[in-house]
C-alpha cells in the first residue's frame, strides 16, 4: 500500500488523446474564431476525447456588462453546437460551473514567477502603459495561470487553438513543468495543435493585425461575424483593404493574402492553389468569390443556431449535464494537486 503522502501521478491516457480548448464569451464570434478554432474542433471530434469550454471567468478580465456575459455564454454555447460540436461526442461546458478551474488557477498563480506573466504579449498589449496600466485589472496579468488550469485539469494531450494562443500554451507547459519538478509528476504536458490554413485570420480593415472580437466591437468593418447576414458579409468583404495594384499578382500584399487565405481555408485549398485560381483577375472577382464561400459556410451554421436558441431549456440541460461530466475529471485532478501541495 502506498504512503498517504505519496504523490499520485497523472492517470494513464484513454483510448484516444484528449483535447481541451475554449473561447471567451466576449462579444460576437468572428471568422477567425471559426477558421482558426471551431471548425477544426468540430471536424476532428472522432479523433479525440473532446472537452470544450466557454471561458466566462476569462471574460471578466475585460469587465463587460453582466448582461453581455450572461447572453454571450448562451450565444457561444449555441454557436459551438451550430458549428458542429455534438454534445454526445464533446463535453461542452461553462468554465465557472466547474469551481475547480478557479481553485487550481490560484494554486498555479502561486507557482508562477511574476516575470513570466509580465512578459506575455497579450498582457503588454492589453494593459497599456503608465496610468492606464495602473488601472488595468490584475486578472489581465494572471489569467494565463487560469488558462493553464483550464488545460491541466483535464490532463489534455492537445490544445487546438489559433496561432495567437501559442504563447499561452507554452506558458502552461512551463508552469506544469515547474510544478512537476517541485512536487512530482502530477501534470501531463499539453501540446498546442495549430492548423495551417486559417490559423491567423487578419483584420479586414487592417490586415497587419489579427482579427479580434474586441476590435470588431468598435470597428464593424474589421471582421465578419458568424451571425452576420449574407448582405453584410458581402459589404464587409467588398470594403476589405487590398493593394494599389489593379489585379491579383505576385507579390501579393497583406490584404490580398488575407482574402486568399480565407478563401483557401473555406475551399480546402492551399494559398498557392487559391492564388492560381485568381491570378490576373480583378480584386472584385476575388472578393465576390470569398464572400460566396463565407456565406456558403455560415448559412447552415446560422440556421442551426436559430433552432438551438429557440429551445433554451434544451441548451441549459446540455450545459448542466456537461458541467457534471467535466467536474468529475477536474475534481480528481484538483484533489491530486491539493494533496501534492499540502492542502489536504
Ligand atoms: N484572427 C484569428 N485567426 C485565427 N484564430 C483565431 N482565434 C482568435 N482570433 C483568431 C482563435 O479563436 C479561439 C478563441 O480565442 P479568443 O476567445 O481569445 O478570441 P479573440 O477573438 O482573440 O478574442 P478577443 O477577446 O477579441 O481577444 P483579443 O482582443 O486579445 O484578440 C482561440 O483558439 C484563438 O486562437
Amino acid at each position: 500500500m502506498s504512503s498517504p503522502l505519496a504523490v499520485e501521478s497523472v492517470p494513464p491516457r484513454g483510448e484516444r488523446p484528449r483535447v481541451l480548448s475554449g473561447i471567451q464569451p466576449t462579444f460576437q464570434l468572428h471568422l477567425g474564431n471559426y477558421l482558426g478554432a471551431l471548425r477544426h474542433w468540430a471536424r476532428e471530434q472522432d479523433s479525440f476525447e473532446n472537452y470544450f469550454c466557454i471561458v466566462d471567468l476569462h471574460a471578466l478580465t475585460v469587465v463587460p456588462d453582466p448582461d453581455v456575459v450572461r447572453n454571450s455564454v448562451l450565444e457561444l454555447a449555441a454557436l459551438y453546437i451550430a458549428c458542429g460540436l455534438e454534445p454526445d461526442r464533446s463535453v461542452i461546458f461553462v468554465q465557472s460551473q466547474v469551481p475547480a478551474h478557479a481553485q487550481l488557477g490560484w494554486i498555479l498563480e502561486c507557482h508562477t514567477p511574476l516575470g513570466w506573466l509580465e512578459r506575455m504579449t497579450q498582457y503588454r498589449a492589453k494593459a497599456g502603459t503608465g496610468r492606464e496600466r495602473e488601472r488595468a485589472a490584475a486578472g489581465l496579468l494572471t489569467y494565463p495561470c487560469l488558462m493553464a488550469a483550464d488545460i491541466l485539469l483535464y490532463n489534455a494531450d492537445y490544445v487546438p487553438v489559433g496561432d495567437d494562443q501559442r504563447q499561452h500554451v507554452e506558458l502552461c507547459r512551463d508552469v506544469a513543468q515547474r510544478v512537476n519538478s517541485l512536487r512530482g509528476d502530477i501534470f501531463r504536458l499539453p501540446e498546442p495543435l495549430i492548423r495551417g490554413t486559417g490559423a491567423r485570420v487578419m483584420g479586414l480593415d487592417d490586415p497587419t493585425t489579427k482579427m479580434s472580437k474586441s476590435t470588431a466591437l468598435t470597428k464593424p468593418a474589421h471582421a465578419v461575424l458568424l451571425l452576420d447576414p449574407p448582405e453584410t458579409v458581402r459589404k464587409k468583404i467588398a470594403r476589405a483593404t487590398t493593394d494599389a495594384d489593379p489585379a491579383v499578382a505576385e507579390p501579393v500584399g497583406p490584404g490580398v493574402a488575407n482574402l486568399l487565405d480565407i478563401y483557401a481555408a473555406l475551399r480546402s485549398l492551399s494559398r498557392e492553389e487559391a492564388f492560381a485560381e485568381f491570378a490576373g483577375t480583378s480584386y472584385g472577382a476575388l472578393k465576390s468569390a470569398t464572400a460566396d464561400a463565407i456565406n456558403g459556410a455560415l448559412e447552415p451554421v446560422q440556421a442551426r443556431y436559430r433552432t438551438i436558441r429557440a429551445d433554451e431549456p434544451w441548451l441549459l440541460g446540455v450545459l448542466a449535464e456537461s458541467a457534471e461530466r467535466a467536474a468529475d475529471v477536474a475534481d480528481a485532478t484538483l484533489l491530486r494537486v491539493q494533496r501534492a501541495v499540502g492542502l489536504r
